[in-house]
């Protein structure tokens, strides 16, 4: 089967995870947080933890998933466990003889560390190796971007439906709850996070979650969503007014919208994240908004709403080529409004793609 026609490469992850592991002095790793061990094996349960020894790669989960497990992690061992599935990898750590067992301290409870550990006994040393596999999902091959597009797609269809839905009178729980309907009947597993819906003064809420108050005439509209398909999230947000914009607001919109240009103008391979972050936040500040811009210009976007890299002030992250991320610069101006743009762009060699297809200039309802 030709590469770019194949399932998701599991076997190739897993080498490159290896090697990784190798670069950093470490023999053996083991998994406990589900999205990466999805990410590295295919397998969707709700349990299960992944070890690999210097000989083997296996993953232990519960009864409930012999035949899920098998169906889907096929470039590891199934070990289903009756009793214990931490006490079992410790357990197989043991036998294995000596290892340098790295683990994320940032994905693994203290409990289940110690659990590991005590059945593991003194043979094993542990050593912290953060953001391993996350550095490796962070940058996508052609098959997720092709995915990502699709679930970008999925919310800006949900949006685009829902918008004659936008008038006076209507809940902002209706909205949301419509949204949410609209990217399922699209295809979509489910919403990457809580609809957002925030109306008039709400709307300053960066993160309002939808309430039961009414849509009046002349207010913003803030709609934050984003749709999962097969495992990959997207996140979008567009404000709308909902009459004629006054000119203090148009003036606000414009101003985000220039962020948004020259986060993206900032936006390649190789690129400082806290750059891109700056590029936005010099634009506001100039246009004397910069105070009411309070959150990071965006973050990384895949198996999860929010991973790496981080489109922060203070990020340490360089963008490199495949990663998806979001630029999302907003102001929120307590008792009158807020305003939030929001796009997912691919990171390229020289430049960046705009996945988002969807409009972004004011709507006026
Ligand atoms: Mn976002």
């Amino acid at each position: 089967m030709p590469a770019k026609d194949a399932p998701e490469d599991f076997g190739q992850r897993l080498h490159h995870l290896r090697e990784q592991l190798a670069a950093t002095g470490a023999d053996a790793f083991v998994e406990t947080f589900l999205v990466n061990i999805q990410y590295l094996t295919g397998f969707s349960g709700s349990a299960g933890t992944l070890v690999l020894t210097p000989k083997a790669s296996v993953l232990l989960t519960d009864a409930r998933y012999t035949i899920q497990a098998r169906e889907e992690a096929k470039s590891v061992r199934v070990q289903i466990v009756k009793g214990s599935v931490l006490d079992t990898a410790g357990t197989m750590l043991k036998r294995a003889g000596r290892l340098r067992m790295a683990y994320a301290p940032s994905r693994m409870s203290v409990a289940q560390r110690q659990k590991l550990s005590r059945s593991a006994g003194a043979g094993v040393r542990w050593v912290q190796r953060e953001g391993i596999v996350e550095g490796m999902r962070s940058v996508k091959d052609g098959k997720e971007i092709a995915i990502m597009q699709r679930a970008i797609r999925i919310a800006e269809e949900s949006f685009t439906k829902v918008l004659p839905l936008i008038r006076p009178g209507v809940r902002e729980n209706d909205l949301a709850a419509e949204i949410e309907y609209r990217m399922r009947k699209g295809g979509a597993s489910g919403p990457s996070f809580d609809t957002i819906v925030a109306s008039g003064k709400r709307s300053a809420l960066p993160h309002a979650r939808p309430t039961e108050k009414c849509i009046k005439k002349n207010e913003l509209v803030v709609l934050d969503l984003g749709a999962i398909l097969r495992g990959y999230c997207s996140d979008l947000t567009r404000t709308v007014f909902v009459g004629r914009a006054p000119a203090r607001t148009r003036g606000w919109y414009r101003a985000v919208q220039e962020a948004q240009q020259a986060a993206r103008a900032a936006v390649r391979d190789g690129a400082k994240a806290l750059a891109v972050d700056g590029a936005a936040r010099a634009v506001l500040a100039k246009s004397g908004l910069g105070r009411y811009f309070t959150h990071s210009t965006g973050h990384g976007l895949g198996r999860e709403v929010h991973e790496a890299p981080s489109l922060s002030r203070t990020s340490g992250d360089h963008l490199r080529a495949g990663q998806v991320v979001t630029l999302e610069p907003g102001v929120y101006v307590e008792g009158a409004g807020g305003i939030r743009i929001e796009d997912d762009v691919l990171v390229q060699a020289n430049g960046s793609e705009m996945l988002t297809k969807l409009d972004r200039d004011l709507l006026e309802l």
